[in-house]
């Protein structure tokens, strides 16, 4: 982040209206753009967040056909919910709204038109399938059929949801129209429009590599498409819903919902102007270079914010600057599989809130969030996280210092007499922590930055017990007691600032109980260590901060949300597996896969080739290799696979020599369960000949980008 920059826009990928999101769409865009928010604004800065529903397109117009109500009315209704379910979580957007409004409208064909006549758009002729039956085409989700790549029977006509390949709906094998249900297709030739990305691909890709400060996951995604070639993307439908193309002979048609989506970043600001009273204030967050802008999105959605969208606004040529930093996330998993929608795996967003409260996921979420690599949402990690760090850390050490105020002070914030090393050292690491945590957000590190604020948690814990201020008060040492409880006092006040961004229910409810006037909001990072005044009065009535989870509620919770996480809390605790109601009652579990034991023989029996398609083979180059301590045969990796960087652990050590290893490619299988090996996290499988005893690792014969696919 920079210093120089005036003004902060921060960004949430726009979610789909259709469906109520599940804790992967929240942790990946929505909610680390509300904690930046809520941090830059404690610092004073000139923040403006927008966020809002992407309303057009298939997925809103098919979700309204199956749900049998008029698709305006359908769309108004989720819009409604998701808002609700957004505030509940305390995200701050200074606008949420939606995209299928005049704003946008005017915006998305306003931007269309400089584009058109800046001579980047194209006509083609292309082909499309037509339902005889109904007599319309079905663009995207409104035809389905057999993946032509993995031979999944379900995939929709835009992406298949099993192996998440693109595709177009003519590649589908025995499309099936998702109207009538019937396969009764043909395929017709249409005009469309294209966005020309070939012309715009020189100041893309300027503008991609001016930052290499960006997250490995959007510069890498962003990197192969820039290799593979931009080509021309269409950007019409032959739907209703959606804004309409203002140019004769297309007037039948919309844009493509990726074309209006991201511009109603820019619509959204807009009327958030105008809400302001000032009309044109939303022209400084988008025309100034001195603003910073900020993208929050999952994976999925980087080419549309590094390639199409930027491609839009250079073509256009309107004036509008270009993000600053795209902040991708990796997959948020359940309980080792993927959230899905569609199959309603997963907790989602409405039934999070039914069942705690906000800052328990609002903690959790960021405590794994997924910046990195992929991570796992497991019902047992939730409740350790919030009874353990949140109620018995955080929870614990202000209802301590409070209770003890009022038990031994009438209330009263004691002054602090004489200091020692500890009490100093106990200041001076409340400051260290806010430097440390600023730098790391700075760095737009989430999941750092909460880690070390609960470190400092711990430290504040740790003091308190190693003061007893109990035994020194038993001991009539006072003083002592009041200058311990004192700096207790100043770190409940710390933590709750620091805490403000992430769990901002509980750091009003610290400032409530520490009777502190001020907003807790408006208390920059770098106030820390300023001091409540002596015998300033605190709340008598004190009420603990966290309620813990129980034991039980949690199994009962796995079982019917389905979690293996929790059968091994079953298997440690017996007593509480649950009646047979309750399993009747439970989700019926997926089938598991035969586990074939490995035979060392060719085998002779055959496998469909989906099957050998599950296999995520990719290469990777060897980045570091360390020995295992205690073992003779495993060696500690760390490999490059182009998104992100992996551990694996492989027992190659007898025959191979760190030295040897490190700079080579060779081939992993990238969706492997992790599994734990002598201790060491391991995240894949490196491929080699076993030939015993020689092992001969499988290396690419021509260098090739990290990542790519081995089939
Ligand atoms: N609606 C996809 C999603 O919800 C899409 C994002 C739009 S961002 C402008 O993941
Ligand atoms: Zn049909």
């Amino acid at each position: 982040m920079s210093d120089k920059k005036k003004r902060y826009l921060i960004t949430s990928a726009l979610p789909y209206v259709n469906t109520v999101k599940h804790l992967g769409n929240l942790v990946s865009s929505l909610l680390p753009a509300d904690i930046l928010a809520r941090y830059l604004r404690q610092r004073g800065e000139e923040v403006l967040a927008v966020c809002g529903t992407d309303d057009h397109g298939t997925p809103a117009e098919v979700s309204a056909l199956e749900a049998g109500i008029p698709v305006e009315e359908f769309v108004e209704i989720m819009h409604k919910k998701q808002k609700d379910i957004y505030e509940r979580f305390g995200l701050s957007f200074d606008l949420f709204s939606r995209t299928h409004t005049p704003e946008n409208i005017e915006m998305t064909q306003h931007l269309f038109l400089k584009l058109y006549k800046n001579g980047f758009i194209e006509e083609k002729e292309i082909q499309s399938l037509f339902c005889k039956n109904c007599q319309r085409n079905l663009p995207d989700r409104y035809v389905v059929g057999t993946c032509p790549n993995c031979k999944y029977e379900h995939a929709r006509g835009d992406q298949c949801e099993n192996c998440s390949k693109v595709l177009d709906g003519i590649d589908l094998i025995n499309p099936i129209c998702i109207i009538c249900g019937k396969n009764n297709t043909e395929i017709r030739s249409g005009k469309h429009l294209f966005i020309d990305l070939r012309s715009l691909e020189g100041r893309i890709k300027e503008w991609i590599d001016s930052h290499q400060e960006w997250p490995k996951t959007t510069l890498s995604i962003s990197n192969s498409w820039i290799r593979d070639g931009l080509r021309p993307r269409s950007i019409s439908r032959d739907i209703k819903w959606g804004v309409p193309i203002p140019l004769d002979g297309y007037r039948d048609k919309v844009f493509y919902v990726w074309f209006d989506a991201p511009i109603g970043y820019i619509s959204i600001s807009k009327e958030w102007a105008k809400q302001q009273g000032d009309p044109n204030l939303w022209k400084k967050f988008w025309k100034e270079t001195d603003t910073y802008i900020v993208n929050f999105i999952g994976k999925d959605n980087v080419p549309f914010h590094t390639i199409t969208f930027p491609a839009t606004l250079i073509g256009a040529n309107d004036g509008f600057v270009l993000a600053d930093y795209v902040k991708a996330f990796q997959w948020l998993n359940y309980e080792k599989t993927k959230f899905s929608s569609s199959k309603k795996i997963g907790v989602f967003t409405d039934t999070a809130l039914e069942l705690f409260p906000a800052d328990f996921w609002r903690y959790y979420l960021m405590k794994i969030a997924p910046e990195r690599h992929d991570t796992d949402f497991t019902w047992s990690e939730f409740r350790d996280s919030v009874n353990g760090d949140l109620a018995d850390i955080l929870g614990n050490f202000i209802h301590r210092t409070l209770t003890f105020v009022n038990r031994y002070f009438d209330g009263k914030i004691p002054k602090a007499c004489s200091l020692e090393k500890e009490d100093k050292d106990m200041i001076n690491a409340l400051i260290d922590t806010s430097k440390k945590a600023d730098a790391e957000m700075r760095k737009f590190e989430f999941q750092r930055t909460i880690l070390t604020i609960f470190d400092f948690a711990r430290e504040c814990n740790r003091y308190f017990q190693t003061k007893k201020p109990w035994a020194d008060w038993k001991d009539n040492k006072k003083d002592r007691v009041a200058t311990t409880l004192n700096i207790c006092a100043q770190c409940c006040r710390g933590l709750a600032v620091l805490l403000a961004p992430y769990i901002p229910f509980a750091a009003e409810k610290i400032f409530e109980l520490l009777q502190l006037k001020e907003d807790v909001h408006k208390q920059p990072w770098n106030s820390v260590g300023k001091k409540i005044s002596d015998n300033h009065n605190i709340s008598k009535e004190l009420v603990p901060l966290f309620q813990k989870i129980e034991l039980e509620q949690i199994i009962k919770l796995g079982l019917e949300w389905g979690g293996e996480s929790v059968k091994e809390l079953i298997k440690q605790n017996p007593q509480l597996a649950p009646s047979e109601e309750v399993k009747k009652k439970a989700k019926p579990k997926k089938k598991k896969k035969k586990e074939s034991k490995a035979d060392e023989k060719m085998t002779k029996e055959l496998i469909p080739f989906k099957d050998f398609q599950q296999l995520d083979l990719r290469v990777a180059t060897i980045k570091s290799v360390e020995p295992i301590d205690g073992t003779k045969k495993l060696l500690k990796i760390i490999v490059d696979i182009g998104t992100e960087e992996r551990q694996i652990v492989a027992g190659i050590a007898e025959r191979y020599k760190p030295d040897e290893l490190v700079g080579k490619q060779i081939v992993i299988v990238a969706n492997l369960e992790p599994a734990k090996i002598r201790g060491v996290e391991s995240n894949g499988m490196l491929l080699a000949a076993a030939a015993d005893p020689e092992i001969s690792i499988l290396t690419p014969l021509r260098k090739v980008p990290n990542g790519s696919k081995v089939r």
